[in-house]
């Protein structure tokens, strides 16, 4: 698999604590955030992204810890790159109601994020509609080059280009524009029970989602059980064969070869499911196990996080002013 980063850039990139981590989360972004961790690389756990839908502030407090601990589980390392909390950095919510002033509502009812999850409930909260704007933000204070992000978040990498550009060219050249960047497999992992759906944390099928803390059995139970279809050919064919193909790229993304060449080694669809159970179970424990560990001492990880956040404010806060005063706050 090539190498898609480039360490010296500025990376930006976040993860919501609306749940637990799925392998979705994991091999769509933490994944290449691991791999392309360097002392310019900035990872944030965005809860103000998460208050956008229904969540029992209990249930925040304690997610919030969670997502910390899976991502130093995951390997990430503060000692190398800079982890912290959005709303711990107020220059985020600062910075998205001045961009809130350069966006339409017509650019960001378009979000299919929106629609999809508008769609689901009645009376929508506001932040739903401007949770894009936030991003953009969260982005931009950081002069991020590249943003290391799953494929389904393509569009709002696109808006945060356009609303930067569109700043820069009535207020002047504040912004760096940058860019998404996705890898070569797993990019959307798909739900395992309804292929056509990504695995999400907060829209979830029984049995649709691994997490990156199941324990194995419950690993070899989804995998066993995800849908497939009634022939029993192994090719990578996302149009005919979009369960099937889900599986293959997984396996692809966990073991690095390419999904046409692990299809070419199996005849049946038992033999390649058991595998890939294999396979996910021994790639997820060693996570699994440092995530006990580490949870098991939030002073330790609250102390990670205060160094991130004050890192983070030390970059945000002159972008945040310069921005402020380019639109003419005095
Ligand atoms: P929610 O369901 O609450 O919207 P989510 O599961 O979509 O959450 P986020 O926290 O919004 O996850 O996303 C964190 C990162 O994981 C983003 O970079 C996103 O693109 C990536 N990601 C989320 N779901 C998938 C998926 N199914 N496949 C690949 N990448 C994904
Ligand atoms: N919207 C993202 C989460 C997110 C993010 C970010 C990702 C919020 N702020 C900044 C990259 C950069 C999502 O995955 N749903």
């Amino acid at each position: 698999m090539p190498v898609i980063y480039d360490v010296s850039m500025r990376i930006l990139s976040g993860i919501q604590p609306s749940g637990t981590m799925h392998i979705g989360n994991y091999l769509g972004a933490v994944k290449q955030w691991v791999d392309s961790q360097n002392p310019e690389a900035y990872y944030c756990v965005v809860d103000l992204h998460a208050l956008t839908l229904e969540i029992e502030p209990a249930a925040l407090r304690e997610q919030t810890t969670d997502c910390v601990a899976s991502l130093l589980a995951a390997g990430l390392d503060p000692e190398v790159c800079t982890l912290f909390i959005q709303s711990h950095v107020p220059f985020h919510a600062q910075l998205s109601w001045l961009l809130e002033c350069v966006s339409s509502y017509g650019e960001l009812s378009r979000m299919t994020q929106f629609k999809e999850k508008a769609d689901r409930q009645e009376g929508y909260r506001v932040g739903l509609l401007t949770y894009p704007v936030l991003m953009a933000a969260d982005i931009l204070l950081y002069s991020a080059q590249q943003v290391p992000v799953g494929d389904d978040q393509r569009q709002h990498l696109e808006l945060t280009r356009n609303v930067a550009e569109r700043f820069n060219n009535r207020y002047g050249e504040i912004f760096t524009i940058p860019e998404g960047v996705h890898p070569p497999a797993a990019a959307r992992v798909m739900d395992l029970q309804e292929p056509s759906r990504k695995m999400s944390k907060s829209i979830s099928s029984p049995l649709g989602s691994i997490y990156v803390l199941d324990e194995p059995a419950e690993i070899e139970k989804k995998i066993k059980k995800a849908v497939t279809d009634t022939e029993n050919e192994v090719r990578f064919d996302w149009e005919t064969k979009p369960g099937l193909s889900n599986l293959l790229e997984i396996f692809s993304s966990f073991e690095g070869s390419s999904p046409e060449v692990i299809a070419s080694r199996y005849t049946g669809y038992g033999a390649l499911k058991s595998d890939l159970a294999t396979l996910v179970i021994e790639s997820l424990a060693p996570i699994a196990e440092r995530y006990r560990e580490l949870r098991s001492d939030p002073t330790a990880i609250n102390a990670v996080v205060l160094h991130g956040d004050d890192k983070a404010a030390q970059v945000a806060g002159p972008v945040y002013r310069r921005a402020a005063a380019a639109m003419g706050l005095i």
